[in-house]
């Protein structure tokens, strides 16, 4: 029997449960870990961390627009929607060639993932060849290869596969209850269904969210608990920061203590252990000390590049020297 988790008015269809097992996380429960004095919530992350990853590690992962801006749908933090005016121009795909170059760029900086982005609602049956041939120029040069096109279907998971794809990233982006206050034009349920597509084809799936939009710590929770019930939970979990766009509905959004986000960085990490937790956009906006919080909280995994997909990212002179003084180890240093 398929469960049905109570929605509310503003989601378009009930969002189903993806398990018929018992929820292994109930909101609540991931709630009281989010509710924990921090010191002990930070030595629980840490403990999971150390029993499933070498705390010392960090992954690095660069991020590539490869079709930027124009895209139809109205999601509220994106300056990539044709519904803001936010300057950011509507791009062609990028050529073969000039992917090569980036991925040349990033492999020689240190990068072990190739994450490449597109903003389109859904791919076409076109433009998705284009793409296969750019899974397949990251492979060749022997990195990890990502893609993030928005929703998908059975086939077009099963062909993405056909090429070398590793992972796909598509965001829960927050809890159920608020994701129609955020995006109008796809529901949850959508989403849900493009990862049981990329799960199908034996893809990694990697889905995370965005903080500081606004929610409550019981949003926060019922995100992560969304994710942690994946059944099995994504291999790769992007913690966002909003990144305020001037232009976007969310521009103006009150701070986010910093420490609610580190906190949401370690249930992440406590709810979900063998995923490779990302500490993803925002880091530009964020101080050194927070990131390293985050590193604490069991944090393994950052996007490196001086760019994100359209905003800026830290300098990677900048991360290398932090990562250095952190003392953590990348698969550069770590030879793997
Ligand atoms: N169009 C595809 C989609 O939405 O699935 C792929 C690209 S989209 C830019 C990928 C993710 O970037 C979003 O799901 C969201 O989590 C994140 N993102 C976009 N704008 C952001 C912002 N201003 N701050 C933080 N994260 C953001
Ligand atoms: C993810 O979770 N974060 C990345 C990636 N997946 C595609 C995107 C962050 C975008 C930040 C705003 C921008 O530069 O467009
Ligand atoms: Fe389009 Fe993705 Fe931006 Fe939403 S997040 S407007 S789907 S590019």
């Amino acid at each position: 029997m398929t469960v049905i988790v109570e929605t509310p008015v503003t989601l378009h269809r009930p969002v189903k449960s993806v398990s018929k097992t018992p929820q292994r996380w109930p909101v609540a429960e991931v709630q009281a870990l989010l509710d924990l004095p921090l010191p002990e919530l930070m030595h629980r992350a840490q403990t999971v961390h150390r029993e499933h990853h070498d705390p010392t590690e960090m992954e690095l992962a660069t991020l590539l627009s490869i079709k930027t801006g124009g895209c139809p749908e109205d999601c509220g933090y994106c300056p990539q929607s044709v519904h803001y005016e936010t300057g950011v121009p509507a791009t062609k795909m990028m050529t073969p060639e000039a992917v090569r170059e980036a991925v040349l760029g990033a492999k020689a900086a240190g990068a072990s993932r190739f994450c490449m982005g597109a903003a389109w609602r859904a791919p076409t049956d076109r433009d998705l060849e284009k793409v296969e041939e750019l899974v397949r120029v990251v492979k060749e040069e022997g990195l990890e290869a990502c893609c993030t096109l928005g929703m998908l279907t059975g086939d077009q998971a099963q062909r993405l596969k056909g090429a070398g794809l590793d992972y796909y990233n598509h965001n829960l982006d927050t809890a159920p209850e608020l994701y129609g206050n955020v995006i109008t034009t796809r529901d949850y349920q959508d989403r849900l269904d493009t990862l049981g597509h990329v799960r199908g084809a034996g893809i990694h799936v990697c889905s995370g969210g965005i903080v500081g939009m606004g929610e409550s710590r019981a949003g926060r929770a019922g995100l992560i608990a969304q994710l942690a019930n994946l059944a099995p939970y994504p291999e790769s979990v992007p913690i966002n920061h909003l990144v305020k766009v001037p232009g976007t509905p969310l521009a103006d959004e009150p701070d986010l203590d910093p420490l609610e986000f580190v906190r949401t960085v370690a249930v992440a990490r406590i709810t979900m252990p063998n995923a490779k937790v990302r500490l993803s956009a925002g880091r530009r906006q964020m101080d050194e000390s927070t990131q390293v919080l985050c590193f604490l909280a069991g944090a393994n995994s950052i996007f490196y590049g001086d760019k994100l997909l359209v905003t800026g990212n830290p300098d990677v002179e900048a991360d290398r020297a932090l990562l250095q003084r952190v003392g953590l180890k990348t698969r550069h240093t770590f030879g793997a």
